[in-house]
């Protein structure tokens, strides 16, 4: 059993060395803050974590000039094979600064323009496939085809690379690799003294090396094409001068950047979206709305074509997607680090470089949500409602100068899917899904599969005379 004590500060030191970290250290963690409260450290073999999860806390580990992103513990782990990308760079170093500026335009809302025919393609293969199991009355493992989904979005539009994820029975190696690459890193935080884990090392080393060689390929099938016009990210990594400097990205870093951009690309838009779905799988009220506002925009159409602007008008889609983020953001922690000596809240004192990790999902079932924080209830991210909450309140991509620089990518995406899905397909709950959240460092529904039918134009006209006589759903 866990042993708790008090710091001298009145923090609870939960010591959990004797169960060990369970397979969902993530979900653990939230466990811990639901009985010990707002802020509390976890000791693992006499290693301490801190962690935060009310509003009043994160909205001062929030203040920039205070504190700033802190590479964590986890975050080190990830740093073995990503380096100095953009997600595990330190502050200071100066390949983060550079690469941040050169590559910021890319991420501008206006750029999606750029990438929405990609993001539309692949969308299309996705439903190609599905078709098909339509037609064989078999059941999709969501989680596994929208991270075929996402890989080859990020892979086609920001490199113009393609994984050809729809071609294969098993996704693509790098896939598998990357994930093994994910877990070492979450699962190395658990290290017991003492005993030796050079066979699991070697066994990452040959996993990362395996991820640099596919990276490589990505950037060589550029460069040997000749092709130095193209405004993507790799065009930008490749040739873009830095604003002020006009020096570029070196290859080393490069590499790393790739490497890093198909990992946050990918992982984490793909478990947002399939919690979307099983939200929508079990909150029929939702989907109803999410259908009729897909259908206003699409019509009959048997291929919708929605254009770049079309993805904007999706306001209760992207609703959707927000309250998913809320109860499991995939990206489920940051970490903060004080930049001199400070208080918390007024009563705990902070050290310089002293490191908290906000736990995302349990900020965002602080009181501030009101008596069902576990209710998926998409009205919370009606225009009024988010106006009235502070914007500390939600985390799902971080904060600060170090958020998520794919956020609109992300959501451009994830909106544009989860549309074309609800518009081309009815769901069938067939195996009762009950949620079981997988941790590889995100989160995913683990083992989450629907079955699929068409819906026809007369799926239709009966979906749009059952919502007429929906009572009070705010829209
Ligand atoms: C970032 C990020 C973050 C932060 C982290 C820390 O702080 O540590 C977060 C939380 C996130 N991100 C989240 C997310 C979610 C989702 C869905 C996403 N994300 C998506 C995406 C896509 C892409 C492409 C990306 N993403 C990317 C990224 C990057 C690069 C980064 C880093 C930035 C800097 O600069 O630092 C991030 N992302 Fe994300």
């Amino acid at each position: 059993a866990d042993t708790v004590t008090l710091d001298d500060d009145g923090i609870p030191v939960v010591d959990i060395t004797a169960a060990g970290l369970s397979r969902t250290p993530l979900q653990r963690a939230m466990g811990l803050a639901r009985e010990h409260g707002p802020i509390f450290r976890r000791r693992l073999h006499g290693r301490d974590a801190t962690f935060v999860t009310s509003l009043e806390l994160v909205t001062e580990l929030a203040d920039e000039t205070r504190f700033e992103k802190a590479v964590g513990p986890a975050l080190e782990n990830v740093r073995e094979f990503a380096a100095d990308g953009l997600f595990t760079a330190y502050n200071d170093e100066p390949n983060w600064a550079k690469a941040h500026d050169i590559l910021m335009p890319a991420f501008a809302l206006g750029s999606m323009r750029t990438y929405h025919p990609a993001m539309l393609a692949v969308a299309r293969r996705l439903m190609a496939s599905w078709d098909h199991r339509v037609a064989e009355g078999a059941s999709v493992d969501v989680p596994d085809d929208m991270t075929r989904m996402t890989l080859d979005t990020i892979g086609l539009a920001g490199f113009g690379f393609d994984f050809e994820s729809f071609g294969r029975e098993t996704p693509h190696p790098f896939v598998d690799a990357m994930v093994r690459c994910l877990e070492w890193s979450m699962t190395r935080l658990a290290r017991k003294p003492g005993v030796d884990y050079t066979e699991r090392d070697e066994a990452f080393r040959a996993d990362a090396d395996y991820l640099a060689s596919v990276v490589d390929d990505v950037i060589s099938a550029r460069t040997a094409s000749g092709d130095t016009s193209a405004d993507d990210l790799l065009g930008l990594m490749l040739g873009a001068p830095h604003p002020e400097d006009g020096t570029t990205l070196d290859p080393a870093n490069i590499r790393n950047q790739v490497i890093t951009f198909l990992i946050a690309g990918h992982e984490t838009t793909s478990g947002a979206l399939s919690f979307a779905l099983y939200h929508l799988l079990k909150d029929p009220v939702a989907l109803r709305i999410a259908r009729r506002e897909a259908d206003e925009l699409f019509g009959d159409a048997a291929d919708p074509d929605p254009s770049f602007e079309d993805i904007g008008k999706l306001a209760f889609t992207r609703q959707v997607l927000n309250e998913a983020l809320r109860l499991w953001p995939t990206a489920a922690a940051f970490s903060r680090q004080a930049k001199e000596d400070t208080t918390l809240a007024g009563r705990y004192p902070v050290e310089a470089g002293q490191i908290f990790t906000v736990l995302t999902p349990m900020l965002h079932r602080d009181p501030v949500w009101g008596d069902n924080p576990e209710l998926f209830d998409p009205a919370r991210f009606a225009p009024e409602a988010e106006a009235a909450r502070s914007p500390h309140a939600y985390k799902p991509f971080g904060t600060g100068e170090r958020a998520c620089i794919g956020r609109q990518f992300a959501l451009h995406e994830a909106t544009m899917l989860l549309a074309l899905l609800v518009h081309r397909y009815r769901f069938e709950d067939h195996g009762d899904y009950a949620l079981t959240v997988k941790e590889t460092l995100t989160l995913k529904p683990d083992g989450f599969t629907v079955r699929l039918a068409e819906r026809t134009a007369a799926d239709r006209v009966a979906d749009r005379a059952a919502l007429t006589v929906l009572p009070g759903t705010g829209t």
